[in-house]
């Protein structure tokens, strides 16, 4: 077990937050919300490149990477479905750690496989810039490294576990963050189509 940490900026590691029996039961609501919103390769904005992190949302809005830059939008970018909603275990989640009044309206839904990285970057296509964002991890061990408010400062890595939540609050809310690897075949929590492999939910509110 690893310990949980946090630092005076509002991020927290709340390690082991979810047991394995809640993992298994999460992991089933979000495979049945991928058979409505199926996990989809999303491109980076300009070069219209792959990223390496395959991708699907959940709630009112989601998070979408594509030529013409990063959106929310209502709708899969390929069904053109609306996002299924939320499970209620992660409204309860945002409830118990989010201390913010308003309820989430995104859930981006990133899955890495063995190969996959998530480069440095600041969550900031939100409007509710004081809402803290949180995430849940399942499947595959990841070294997530978390730096400062400025790309070029220092930074620390931290493994992040199946059912680990993190939480960016506060000033770390705008901090520098990214996945460096994922450590395959350290979890036997995901079905074998999504191993070795990761999913990572990221909880946000959108809208002031
Ligand atoms: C990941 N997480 O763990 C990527 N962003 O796969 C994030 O980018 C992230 O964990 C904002 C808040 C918490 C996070
Ligand atoms: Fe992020």
């Amino acid at each position: 077990m690893s310990a949980s940490f946090s630092t005076p900026d509002g991020f927290r590691l709340l390690s082991g937050y979810f047991d394995r029996p809640a993992q298994e039961a999460l992991v089933a609501s979000i495979m049945t919300i991928l058979k409505t919103a199926p996990i989809y390769q999303p491109v980076m904005p300009r070069s219209g490149r792959a990223l390496s992190v395959k991708m699907s949302n959940c709630g009112a809005l989601g998070w979408i990477s594509e030529k013409a830059g990063y959106r929310y939008g209502a709708t899969h970018p390929e069904t053109g479905q609306p996002w299924p909603p939320i499970p209620e275990v992660l409204l309860d989640l945002w409830r118990a750690q989010s201390d913010w009044p308003d309820l989430p309206e995104a859930c981006l839904i990133n899955h890495y496989d063995e190969k996959a990285r998530l480069g440095l970057h600041i969550d900031a296509d939100e409007s509710a810039t004081y809402a803290p964002v949180l995430s849940v991890s399942l499947g595959d061990s990841a070294y997530f490294r978390l730096g400062g408010p400025s790309r070029k400062g220092p930074t620390q890595r931290l493994t992040l576990h199946s059912g680990d939540v993190v939480i960016l609050g506060g000033a770390s809310r705008r901090f520098y963050h990214g996945v460096d690897k994922i450590l395959p075949g350290t979890s036997s929590l995901l079905p074998e189509s999504f191993r070795p492999g990761r999913i990572n939910l990221t909880l946000r509110r959108v809208h002031q």
